[in-house]
């Protein structure tokens, strides 16, 4: 194993470092108010990648208490600072160099307001001065106007008495409201800046309620009550709003004492064990068309759902919507109409409104002829799913690899999933049953690529637990470095590969009598684990069921970074999952 040591002549050359740096008595600088103000306001661990100007931030900022994480590509660090975010309602703190160090990370920075993940991007710039009359500094960037556009909110500050303000001005952005991604400038010389400590301490600001709760107006409620009443065919569809909310008891409670099936998004599975008797997960094409009055909790009416639109929904084409009457409960206000009429929005956080609507619950009670054909419906699909899982085809499919997983799951609930690719994410959700809130970390809104490597240190080290990470082999390539950070960290990532050679799968020849292979398929059983093995971590090579549940176990066992390079079918797989719909030529095929 890989293991970070230091020689006795490094620890000397740093102890000097640190004399050198240290502060005339009574100052303070730019360096200094950055970490405490972050520390202050409980954010204890930081992602980035160090360089010009921001090489002594990462050096203080560990000196100074915060455990940071250093990757090795700037986007798998922002993704893993959104993720935690995600977990944690604290804004995950990413850190970068100007310019193309900010570029790598937006990506992240982007990908988390679009998926409502609190985030800061702290970037270091170059100076104002040269950057404003465009003289060429290093790495020059207008960094600011750049990020405005793709996040909720963009500061800069350029005095050290700011720093403060500036800290406590992107936490309140990043978490109030709809979280979301925010951007953080600081331009080099604000770093050395020195103050007086007094004032310094005294400019630091302890943000008080940073994501105020926001109680629904009780005529809303009321209404969406009265809607829930009358409902035939009631549905409750769960979305990762619910699961950032963190108010699993009463959604389990509004979901039981109403008896109403309950459909949970990907990242919202888990907030009731998918195994839960009302989770219609299993009967999903049954009851989207045939639900009258639909319960939206942290859960937008985008591509995902097809707009509510269409066949999906019962409508008759593509553009109709099947006559479902919503209500949405949404943080934001202007959430709802977005796709489709909600009659009933209810504004306010998720664990308000859900309290306010368990207030107003009694006698609301889903009919047992809905829920008896739900069940039916749910009964003659898992018997078939589990026709499926029971096949061992050699090579592996997707089903039989994912078997394992599943059983893996329902063995280690509070283990981390993470899972990425078209397939083989596809498959994962449908397949693999999860039990405790906020354990599946996946490609989410964007259905982006590259999440992996990202989200399996951040769900390590802020989950503190083993992490499984499921990944198509395309989608491992765009994160895959990251095996040192796993490495050097020591962390329990036992990353799967599902390797069937290829964008969706492998078996793809070149085209127009081309000497180059398809631009689908990548180098014929490539070994990944030896990837793995380079920094010291374990590497196994599968091809049957019983090898993946043996090095999966093993992985589990021994905590030990691992990657298992799972051979499956070539032809396993279809062209971009289950969204072929969305692919306009392979949607005709
Ligand atoms: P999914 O992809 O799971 O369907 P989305 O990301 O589309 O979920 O939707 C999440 C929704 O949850 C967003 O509209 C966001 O405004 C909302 N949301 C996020 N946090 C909260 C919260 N604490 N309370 C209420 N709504 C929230
Ligand atoms: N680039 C980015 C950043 N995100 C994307 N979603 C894509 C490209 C396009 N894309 C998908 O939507 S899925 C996918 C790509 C490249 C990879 C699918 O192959 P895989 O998984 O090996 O990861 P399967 O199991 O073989 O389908």
């Amino acid at each position: 194993m890989a293991t970070v040591t230091e020689s006795p002549a490094t620890a000397k050359a740093q102890s000097a470092q640190a004399a050198a740096d240290a502060q005339p008595a009574g100052e303070t600088d730019g360096f200094q108010l950055v970490i405490e103000a972050l520390k202050l306001n409980g954010i204890d661990t930081v992602f980035g990648l160090p360089g010009i100007p921001i090489t002594d931030l990462t050096r203080k900022a560990q000196a100074g208490g915060l455990r940071v994480i250093s990757f090795r590509h700037e986007q798998n660090a922002g993704y893993a600072a959104s993720i935690a975010g995600f977990m944690t309602q604290k804004p995950g703190v990413c850190l970068t160099v100007s310019a193309p160090g900010f570029l790598n990370g937006l990506t992240a920075l982007a990908n988390a307001t679009t998926n409502c993940f609190p985030m800061i991007l702290v970037s270091g710039s170059s100076e104002r001065e040269v950057v404003d009359l465009q003289q060429g500094d290093y790495e020059e960037m207008d960094q600011l106007a750049i990020a405005k556009p793709l996040c909720k909110a963009a500061f800069r500050v350029l005095h050290a008495e700011d720093i403060g303000v500036g800290v406590a001005r992107a936490i309140r952005a990043a978490v109030s409201g709809r979280p979301g991604g925010v951007y953080l400038d600081l331009p080099a010389k604000l770093f050395p800046q020195a103050i007086d400590a007094e004032l310094g301490r005294k400019s630091l600001i302890k943000v008080v309620d940073p994501a105020p709760r926001q109680i629904p107006a009780p005529d809303a409620v009321k209404r969406a009550l009265d809607l829930l009443k009358g409902a035939k065919k009631p549905l409750i569809l769960l979305g990762k709003g619910a699961a950032y909310a963190q108010a699993d008891a009463d959604i389990k409670a509004l979901v039981e004492k109403t008896g109403i099936p309950y459909l949970p998004m990907s990242m919202a599975k888990g907030i009731l064990p998918d195994t839960h008797p009302q989770c219609a997960s299993a009967a999903r094409s049954f009851v989207l068309p045939e639900a009258d009055v639909v319960l939206l909790v942290g859960a937008r009416l985008n591509w995902l759902l097809s707009h509510g639109k269409g066949k999906t929904w019962g409508a008759k084409s593509s553009k109709d919507w099947g006559g479902q009457k919503y209500i949405q409960v949404d943080i934001s206000p202007t959430e709802a109409d977005s796709n489709v009429r909600i009659e009933a929005p209810v504004v306010g956080d998720v664990g308000s409104c859900v309290a306010k609507l368990l207030e107003g619950i009694d006698g609301i009670r889903a009919p047992a002829e809905w829920v008896a054909a739900v069940n039916d419906k749910k009964a003659k699909n898992v018997a078939k799913m589990g026709e499926k899982l029971a096949e061992n085809p050699s090579p592996m499919s997707f089903h039989s690899a994912l078997n394992v997983v599943r059983d893996i799951v329902k063995a280690n609930p509070d283990a981390y999933l993470v899972n990425e690719g078209a397939n083989a994410l596809d498959f994962t959700r449908s397949i693999v049953d999860m039990y405790k809130p906020r354990r599946r970390l996946d490609v989410g809104t964007w259905g982006v690529m590259g999440i992996g490597m990202g989200f399996a240190v951040a769900a390590a080290v802020v989950g503190k637990q083993q992490v499984l990470a499921i990944e198509g082999d395309s989608a491992f390539g765009f994160s895959g470095m990251e095996v040192e950070t796993i490495c050097r960290y020591n962390l329990p990532v036992c990353v799967v590969i599902l390797n069937n050679n290829g964008v969706y799968r492998g078996d793809e020849k070149g085209y127009g009598g081309s000497q180059d292979p398809s631009p689908l398929v990548f180098v014929k059983d490539a070994r990944y684990e030896k990837l793995m093995e380079a920094f010291g971590g374990v590497g196994k090579h599968v091809t049957t069921p019983q090898e993946l549940r043996a090095a999966i176990e093993e992985a589990f066992r021994t905590k030990r970074p691992t990657l298992v390079n799972a051979m499956i079918a070539e032809g396993a797989g279809t062209e971009s999952g289950r969204i072929t719909a969305l692919n306009p030529t392979a949607a005709k095929k």
